[in-house]
């Protein structure tokens, strides 16, 4: 049972009393109790495929504020990882995959990975929910299929995807087979999330954005709306909630909408007021705040998170607003203001509730 369904009730569109916020990346490097036990584990990797440092790191943001939701702590390289491309996070660089899918060989030999591949990420959710009782819901997540294409065929974080947006143009018939194949496994992966228990799900196509309007819909939404519309709808007789994420896709949102998610996550580029009327009020939207808008002072960050309230306006019956950042808190952000700015959110927000 749920103590705090204010973010589900939100997702739903259904009536809250004031606006329920959670951050992005709220779990790891600005917090120095996740540095503490990063240098402890090692390895970013030992962290993720550990269920007990896994688990503390997600309710470790929990303990200093009071967020509405918990994020599972894992990454979406973990599902091209349980297909043998052997994910390595290298100090200062970021992800990289020994194994990239850089020939049409290695494309052919691409499989769905054994779901118990992953059994840690699954273990890990039912050990924070057992750990949370209720105080919160977890989100579970996946990237998108497109999203992680572009760190499969690139091998590494990138700036011009070069090497992926050839193949699209070039060769789709080879991209599309990688598609395919991502999104049976997210469908698998997501599922199993669920069966574990998470409450909400979030997928996260970071890389939407470097797409033309055209590629955007034929090679990442149209597989996003496949999982939406293939992954389990309910768990326990209760709904769960699905969020899509697109940096970058503020100008297709009412085509992601439409696509069979029940909320979408905008980042800051977007007016909350002009995205409520393009949508229609039929989705709930999350956001959307510059994850830089926390290097301000309070008097700064406190207008701005107003700001944002104030842009999304009166919430009624079919029409909601989850608070959060734009993308991912910042591993510099000065972790103390945060503390106030949840509490500002919730108070702030409760005029535009009924
Ligand atoms: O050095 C370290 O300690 C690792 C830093 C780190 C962390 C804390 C990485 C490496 N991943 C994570 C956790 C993580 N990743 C979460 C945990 C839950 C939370 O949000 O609190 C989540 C949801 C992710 C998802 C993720 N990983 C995304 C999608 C969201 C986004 O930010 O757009 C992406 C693109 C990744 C890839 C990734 N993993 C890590 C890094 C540094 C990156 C980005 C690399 C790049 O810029 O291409």
């Amino acid at each position: 049972m749920l103590r705090n369904e204010v973010f589900i009730n939100a997702l739903l569109r259904k009536p809250v009393s004031y606006t329920p916020v959670w951050f992005m990346r709220q779990a790891g490097r600005y917090l120095p109790e996740y540095r503490k036990i990063r240098a402890k584990a090692g390895s970013f990797m030992n962290l993720v495929t550990n269920p007990y440092y896994a688990c503390e790191i997600t309710l470790q943001p929990l303990e200093r504020y009071p967020l509405d939701a918990a994020i599972l702590f894992s990454d979406i390289l973990t599902v091209p990882h349980a297909m043998g491309l052997g994910l390595n996070f290298i100090e200062g660089k970021g992800p990289e995959f020994s194994f990239p899918l850089n020939t049409e060989i290695s494309i052919s030999k691409l499989q769905v990975p054994n779901i118990e591949e992953l059994n840690y990420v699954f273990d890990a959710v039912k050990l924070v929910i057992k750990e949370l009782d209720g105080k919160v819901p977890l989100i579970g997540f996946s990237g998108s299929p497109w999203t992680l294409a572009c760190y499969m065929v690139e091998g590494k974080s990138n700036t011009d995807y070069k090497t992926i947006k050839t193949m699209l143009y070039s060769r789709p018939d080879l991209l599309n087979r990688i598609l395919e194949i991502n999104t049976e496994s997210v469908i698998n992966y997501l599922n199993a999330q669920i069966d574990a228990g998470v409450q909400a799900i979030m997928l996260f196509d970071s890389w939407g954005g470097i797409l033309s309007d055209d590629a955007f819909k034929r090679f990442s939404l149209i597989y996003n709306q496949k999982i939406f519309n293939s992954i389990k709808q309910r768990h326990d007789g209760k709904k769960i909630p699905i969020i899509h994420f697109t940096k970058g896709g503020s100008i297709w949102i009412k085509d992601i909408a439409d696509s069979g998610c029940d909320a979408i996550s905008v980042d800051w580029t977007l007016n909350l007021n002009s995205a409520r009327k393009i949508v229609n009020d039929s989705v709930a939207l999350q956001g959307n705040m510059d994850p830089m808008v926390l290097f301000g002072d309070y008097d700064s960050i406190f207008k701005e998170a107003r700001r944002i309230i104030d842009s999304f306006g009166m919430v009624g019956d079919s029409s909601a607003h989850i608070f959060n950042l734009g993308h991912g808190i910042n591993k510099d952000t000065p972790f103390e203001l945060v503390l106030d700015l949840v509490n500002e959110i919730h108070d702030y927000s409760r005029k535009y509730h009924v």
